[in-house]
């Protein structure tokens, strides 16, 4: 059984977490092998939310979009490949403030995810939630938490919510190489590998928390690792390649499934932007940054497989120019549409008027 590597903050090809004694192993999972309609559309959840993304930090920069704003660009592979593996209405999802590419990748209507971000009444939150609060129960989509951390016992929460009910649906819960040194992460691996929750844990290793190096905050960098204790089975990823990562969603989904407890899979990602839309990017170099982007790009990575199903160069602007324009009308719907009205300023509050 392959072991897995400690070169944390770089993609990987999957590979199975090393053995737990006295414990069953998933299998190596294999690249996914999708036909050309499949590649399409997750080249076209991926160009979504980088288009979106994009906008939201020109709009940003406009002063339509403030407080918290934390970008996905770069990280695409990972929710499109493991979403196209959930069931829709079965299958529950929790993560963190990095979410707008979340709920993309979950088909939620960009336009409401918009109109979240710039504030206004027709946001997913009714626009009290901002960037870091966005939720949608209807999707199965619990958010959106800025308590880094705080998704994972949720997670493993909602996956005991499955269970209790037995109807037949487990949870992805994710989270960064940061969360992952919150003490309540391991509360949760314990509790959801004894009661044999049907959680995904899946650690989008970024390489970084904030400024932080995961080098420089870890003492241990292979993340995949931190389940043996619990006897968890891990599966690294190369978080930047779609294909790759739906492989690995199923082998987790199927163990999940079939009752054997929680999965941790530790995506190898890499964010392109800042931490938040505040980053003096002093903690990395150009060159890092410019690597990620020439040579692991998830796009990239995709349209070398789409070139080879016979997809060509022009087929793939036409449907970036669609993504454009879809991505045009969610800031103009945003920019638009009304604030809340002020006598909604205690409803869907926690703490009421006193
Ligand atoms: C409990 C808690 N401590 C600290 C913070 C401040 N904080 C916000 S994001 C962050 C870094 C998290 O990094 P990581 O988990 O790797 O996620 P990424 O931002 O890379 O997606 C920190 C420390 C917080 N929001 N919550
Ligand atoms: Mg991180």
């Amino acid at each position: 059984m392959a072991k897995a590597t400690q070169d944390s903050g770089r993609p990987n090809k999957a590979d199975v977490g090393s053995a737990i004694p006295n414990h069953d192993l998933p299998p190596i999972p294999g690249r996914y092998h999708a036909d050309r309609e499949e590649m399409l559309e997750f080249y076209r959840r991926m160009l979504m939310i980088r288009r979106f993304e994009e906008r939201c930090g020109q709009l940003y920069g406009l002063g339509l979009i403030v407080g918290f704003c934390h970008l996905y660009i770069g990280q695409e592979a990972v929710a499109v490949g493991l979403q196209a593996a959930l069931q829709p209405g079965r299958d529950s999802v929790i993560t963190g403030y990095r979410e707008h590419g979340h709920m993309l990748a979950y088909g939620i209507d960009p336009k409401i995810v918009m109109a979240e971000l710039t504030g206004r009444a027709s946001g997913i939150s009714h626009g009290k939630g901002g960037s870091m609060h966005m939720f949608s129960t209807e999707h199965k989509f619990f958010g959106g938490n800025g308590i880094v951390g705080a998704q994972v016992p949720l997670g493993a929460g909602l996956a005991f919510a499955h269970k209790y009910r037995n109807d037949g649906g487990c949870s992805a819960a994710y989270f960064g190489d940061g969360s992952a040194n919150q003490g309540q992460v391991y509360e949760a691996f314990n509790m959801a590998a004894l009661w044999k929750l049907p959680v995904i844990f899946v650690i989008e290793n970024n390489g970084y928390a904030m400024g932080t190096s995961i080098e420089r905050a870890n003492a241990h960098t292979a993340l995949s690792e931190r389940g043996q204790g619990f006897g968890i089975p891990a599966l690294v990823v190369d978080g930047m390649d779609v294909l790759e990562v739906r492989g690995a969603a199923t082998v987790a989904v199927d163990w999940v499934q079939a009752g054997k407890g929680p999965i941790i899979l530790e995506m190898k990602t890499y964010r392109y932007r800042g931490h938040s839309m505040s980053d003096p990017a002093r903690y990395r170099s150009r060159e890092e940054v410019n690597d990620m982007k020439e040579n692991h790009d998830p796009l990239d990575n995709l349209k070398k497989d789409l070139f080879a199903a016979g997809v060509d160069e022009a087929e793939l602007i036409k449907l970036d120019e669609d993504i454009r324009q879809q991505v045009k009308e969610a800031a103009d719907f945003a920019e638009k549409a009304p604030l809340p009205a002020n006598n909604e300023l205690y409803t869907d509050i926690l703490v009421g008027k006193y």
